[in-house]
């Protein structure tokens, strides 16, 4: 009886072998999908590595590291998030309100065409700007990444080592 069960068992762990894996190479399945994903685990994951929650925006404000600002966009998107994407002159109020005094990276920048100000988050163009009196000034030539500086925006050099702030946004 038992070598009988043990048989079975091999059988079915052959068949489930056997059986190929679900793929989906029928990329239509997706664009007819309306089913809204919400994942928990990811959720957990942003309210762990993103500790400050503004409404439905999470911030991880770095003040240790110095980082140029590519690898600062490349920090954010390891943390799964991007680099912080201030949206309106609130949450920019309340951001200063709660970081240390510094100079931080945000997700401006020109690089993709010059003087024209896109946000690595969404592609678009950046929809709050403030910049200090002066600014952009595009120093020397090369000014093309945006940090906070302190109080309002600056345009500088991407390659200079500056903290950075990432956000998460939960939809
Ligand atoms: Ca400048």
């Amino acid at each position: 009886m038992a070598n009988r069960l043990t048989f079975l068992l091999m059988l079915l762990q052959l068949w489930h072998f056997a059986m190929p894996s679900q793929s989906v190479n029928d990329l239509s399945q997706f664009a007819d999908s309306n089913r809204t994903v919400f994942n928990l685990d990811a959720l957990t994951e942003t309210q762990t590595n993103f500790p400050i929650q503004i409404g439905k925006k999470f911030y991880h404000v770095e003040t240790k590291l110095e980082v140029n600002w590519h690898q600062a966009a490349h920090n954010c998107r390891q943390l799964g998030g991007h680099l912080i994407n201030f949206e309106s002159s609130q949450e920019m109020d309340v951001i200063l309100s709660i970081v240390p005094s510094a100079r931080y990276w945000t997700s401006g920048n020109c690089l993709a065409k010059d003087r024209v100000w896109i946000s690595i988050a969404t592609g678009e163009a950046m929809p709050y700007l403030r910049w200090h009196a002066g600014e952009p000034n595009n120093a020397g030539g090369a000014e093309l990444c945006i940090e906070l500086k302190r109080t309002a925006f600056n345009d500088d050099r991407c390659a200079i080592a500056i903290n950075y702030i990432c956000e998460a946004k939960i939809l």
